[in-house]
């Protein structure tokens, strides 16, 4: 880490005397501001409301009030690789969310198949040696209201991710300051948040014990240098690189080693993915083995043209967004203007690491008045490139098939 990035990390003190959050801090804004946006989804409600009556959240897409689930408005992603925080999406299982949380007693738990089970403060985990990390937070789901067939759960559109830079400790030293058994197999997270029905299971995840140790996983208490707003997690959360959200474990309270496979409804039974290439099966399709969700695959995006934009004909036709690898760097971007037919490469922007969104741009010979389609592709670090065809699966995950914009060009 350098040194002006150690400068603008945290203070004891500064953290500790922003220690209580308020709730009704919504930004309001007056009626005649209220808008909707159009989702594109096929075949059903497209149209969401935009709303800024979330704490510390700008305009958001409302998809849920309670629990919360607020999309990030596409636009965003044009104006750099880093999602402010006022306007990184927002998603929670459980309405019972606190409204504020007071550092100064906040304690995390580390415990189960340890020597030394801990009980850590904020002005703990201050204390430790320090990590920043760009990386992307993508739910898994992120994108769900374009299958077809129609899945249930959340209809996103692509707005369900956003990027950061987090700051905070490494889960591997969190975890040699407790000491593991011999024996322990993964480990467990739980936060603050709790069932709104006594019926309804906790929502806990785990990691195995190898991956809980890489040195990546760490706990953030910041993000794009600020406090984590209190929706994405205040006052600490998990980041699970290269993985999808729903690891990302938020107002994280406890860390529990385990010494047996964890069996929790939301390991055995939820965000569980077929074991097929590209988690896709048939609609009906039964009988499949499953697995539960685990690492990202390559995604790109136009931000400055969609199905709405018209362009001049026989002029230069810039075109940009963004791109990532998933679990690993992006390689290439490629744009075509004749249906795959073939690709241009296109020139990727500063590389904030491997698991950041990175820029890409290019310039297209002047198109001819008329209809144009134009399709983008990511072959990330590995070689794996975006399938043409959509996968599909009942859970709605993993969507990563090669996006495409009709522009009209008068
Ligand atoms: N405590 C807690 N953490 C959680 C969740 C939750 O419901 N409770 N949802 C997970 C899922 S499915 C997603 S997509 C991400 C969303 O992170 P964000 O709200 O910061 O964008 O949080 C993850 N962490
Ligand atoms: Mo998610």
């Amino acid at each position: 880490m350098s040194s002006s990035d150690r400068d603008q990390a945290p203070s004891r003190r500064r953290f500790l005397a922003q220690a209580t959050l308020v709730s009704g801090l919504a930004v309001t804004y007056p009626a005649w501001a209220d808008s909707f946006v159009d989702l594109g989804l096929p075949g059903g409600p497209s149209q969401r409301e935009l709303t800024g009556a979330f704490p510390q959240k700008g305009r958001m897409v409302l998809q849920r009030s309670r629990a919360p689930l607020l999309e990030t408005p596409f636009e965003t992603f044009d104006r750099g690789v880093f999602t402010p925080n006022n306007q990184f999406f927002v998603r929670w299982h459980w309405a019972v969310i606190p409204e504020a949380v007071d550092v100064a007693s906040f304690k995390v738990a580390v415990r189960g198949h340890v020597n030394n089970p801990l009980s850590l403060s904020m002005a703990d985990f201050l204390k430790m040696p320090r990590v920043e990390l760009a990386a992307v937070n993508q739910c898994s789901g992120n994108s769900r209201g374009y299958f077809q067939p129609r899945v249930a759960g959340g209809q996103w559109g692509n707005g369900a991710m956003g990027n950061a830079r987090w700051t905070g400790v490494r889960l591997r030293d969190v975890l040699d300051r407790a000491g593991i058994k011999n024996g322990a197999v993964a480990v467990r997270f739980n936060g603050l948040d709790q069932p709104s029905v006594d019926s309804g299971p906790d929502f806990i995840k785990s990691l195995d014990i190898e991956h809980a140790r890489d040195g990546e996983v760490m706990l953030a208490f910041e993000m794009n240098g600020e406090q984590l707003p209190l929706l994405n997690g205040f006052p600490l959360r998990l980041i699970v690189p290269g993985w999808y959200s729903t690891y990302w474990l938020k107002m994280l309270n406890d860390i529990e080693v385990l010494d047996a496979p964890d069996q929790n409804f939301w390991m055995a039974t939820a965000y569980r993915i077929p074991d097929t290439p590209h988690a896709s099966v048939t609609p009906g399709q039964t009988g499949f083995k499953t697995v539960p969700i685990n690492r990202m695959v390559p995604r790109s995006f136009f931000t400055n043209v969609t199905d709405k934009t018209t362009v001049k004909a026989d002029a230069a036709l810039p075109v940009r967004g963004i791109a990532f690898g998933g679990d690993c760097g992006v390689a290439a971007v490629e744009v075509s203007a004749d249906q795959g037919k073939s690709w241009k490469k296109t020139t990727l922007g500063r590389d904030a690491g491997a698991y950041s969104f990175r820029q890409w741009s290019t310039e297209l010979a002047p198109p001819r008045s008329g209809k144009l389609t134009l399709q983008v592709r990511c072959t990330n670090t590995k070689g794996e490139v975006q399938p043409s065809e959509p996968n599909w699966n009942g859970g709605g995950y993993m969507r990563n098939v090669i996006e495409q914009v009709e522009l009209t060009v008068a």
